[in-house]
Order: C-alpha cells, then sequence, then structure tokens
C-alpha cells in the first residue's frame, strides 16, 4: 500500500484520473477541498479536449464537434485517493460549460451562463482558471467579460490559446503577441500566454507544468 507521503511524491500527471461529479447547478457544488483548476472558454473552443490531452485520456471528459456539449461542471481528480478527510486528492480539475453559444434554448444558454459566472465569482478554493481563446478567433467580447469578471474576483487566470494546429506556425508567436497587448489591461492575467494543440499535443508538457506548480507538485 502507499502511504500518504509516498502519494505525495507522484507525478500528477502520466496516470489515470476520474470522473467524480457533474454539478448543474451551484447548490449541487462538493465541499470545498482539494485545490481546483477550471477551464472556461466559449462553446466548441476545445476545454474538454485539453482536458483529455493533458491527462493522456480520450474520452474521459465527453467531446464533440457540436457546441454545448458540457452542461456542467464536470469534477476530474486523480485516481487512488479515498476522498476521506486524511486521502483527499490533490487537486480537481474542472470542466466548464462554454459560454456564447447562441443557438441553444434560451433557457439553457442563461443557465449556464449563470452557472459558469456564479462558480468563476464565488468558489474559495478556486486556485487557477485557464481561459481557453481558439486561434482562430482571438478574445471576443464575451471571453473580455470573463476576463473582467475574473479581476473584479481576483482570481488568477491565464490565457490558452487552442487548436493552433489549425493556423500556420509562422502565426502563432504574433498571435500570441497580440494577445499579450489586449490582456495588459487585465490585472489578474497571468503576463504571459501559452499556445496548444491538443490534436498534435504541442504546449501541452508546459501546461502540465503550470497546473502541477499551482497545486506545489510535481507534473
Ligand atoms: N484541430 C483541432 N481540433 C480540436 C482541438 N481541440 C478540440 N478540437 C475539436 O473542437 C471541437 C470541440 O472540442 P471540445 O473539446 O468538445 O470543446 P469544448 O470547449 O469542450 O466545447 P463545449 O463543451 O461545447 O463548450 C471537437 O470537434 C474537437 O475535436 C485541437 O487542438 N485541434
Ligand atoms: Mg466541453
Amino acid at each position: 500500500m502507499t502511504n500518504n507521503n509516498q502519494k505525495a511524491d507522484q507525478p500528477l500527471f502520466g496516470r489515470p484520473w476520474i470522473f467524480i461529479r457533474g454539478v448543474p447547478a451551484m447548490k449541487f457544488l462538493p465541499p470545498e477541498g482539494p485545490l481546483e483548476v477550471a477551464f472556461a472558454g466559449r462553446s466548441n473552443v476545445g476545454k474538454s479536449s485539453l482536458i483529455n490531452a493533458l491527462v493522456g485520456q480520450k474520452a474521459l471528459a465527453r467531446t464533440s464537434n457540436t457546441p454545448g456539449r458540457t452542461q456542467e461542471l464536470n469534477y476530474f481528480v486523480p485516481d487512488g485517493y479515498s476522498g476521506a478527510a486524511d486521502d483527499m486528492p490533490p487537486m480537481a480539475l474542472v470542466d466548464m460549460p462554454g459560454y456564447g453559444y447562441a443557438q441553444a434554448p434560451k433557457e439553457q444558454v442563461d443557465a449556464w451562463t449563470k452557472l459558469v459566472f456564479d462558480y468563476l465569482r464565488g468558489r474559495a478554493t478556486l486556485k487557477r482558471v485557464y481561459v481557453l481563446i481558439d486561434s482562430r478567433h482571438g478574445i471576443k467580447k464575451n471571453d473580455d467579460e470573463v476576463l473582467s469578471l475574473l479581476d473584479k474576483a481576483a482570481i488568477s487566470y491565464q490565457i490558452v490559446l487552442t487548436k493552433t494546429d489549425k493556423i500556420k506556425e509562422v502565426g502563432v508567436p504574433r498571435l500570441i503577441a497580440e494577445t499579450l497587448e489586449k490582456i495588459k489591461k487585465h490585472p489578474a492575467a497571468f503576463p504571459e500566454v501559452l499556445s496548444t494543440s491538443s490534436e498534435k499535443g504541442n504546449g501541452l508538457d508546459i501546461l502540465r507544468a503550470a497546473i502541477a506548480e499551482t497545486v506545489g507538485r510535481k507534473s
């Protein structure tokens, strides 16, 4: 049996992760426990795909070509912890519903948006938010609203460009520079922009290391 010290030494990634809970509304949130790192972004930006790529499990989070796939706050943790007070997972990754999807029924969109905003504003154990931006589209108005909300809530966040395999490689540094310029006015934004492709694996090691560092672990 592994004791708790041995467990604390284990790397976060390269081991199985499991789904533990889907939260359709704030009142169903688990009691505050392990630190949470959340993935936010417009519908279809690639949040669930990025979580799968980070943990190396194709079908941990459900993905889809159709926007509006993820409809709850989905909690994932490394496997092998009982969840008892002395055997808590070191952290949870939280996959979020997307914002900005206009095609779904209005009540549904309103409910998702409210859940996303309420969670980002009011979760004490939320340690870091990765705000995903599609490389082809850049920061849109509703992304900017989310960034401002995170500034107000004083939650540290970092921009992650997604789907870089869909743009020309030479365009990536320029896009990073443009994005940095746009986030200058956001005080809580980490002054470094990451670029990733879940499809090709680009940028994943750096993101894994960043996540591990936020919770004081090895990646
Ligand atoms: N080419 C490419 N496609 C990607 C990449 N990441 C995600 N996709 C595709 O983009 C689509 C949306 O991916 P999801 O991961 O479901 O996006 P999401 O942000 O979780 O979407 P919602 O849950 O609906 O908000 C899927 O068809 C993915 O296969 C990537 O790095 N490269
Ligand atoms: Mg999703």
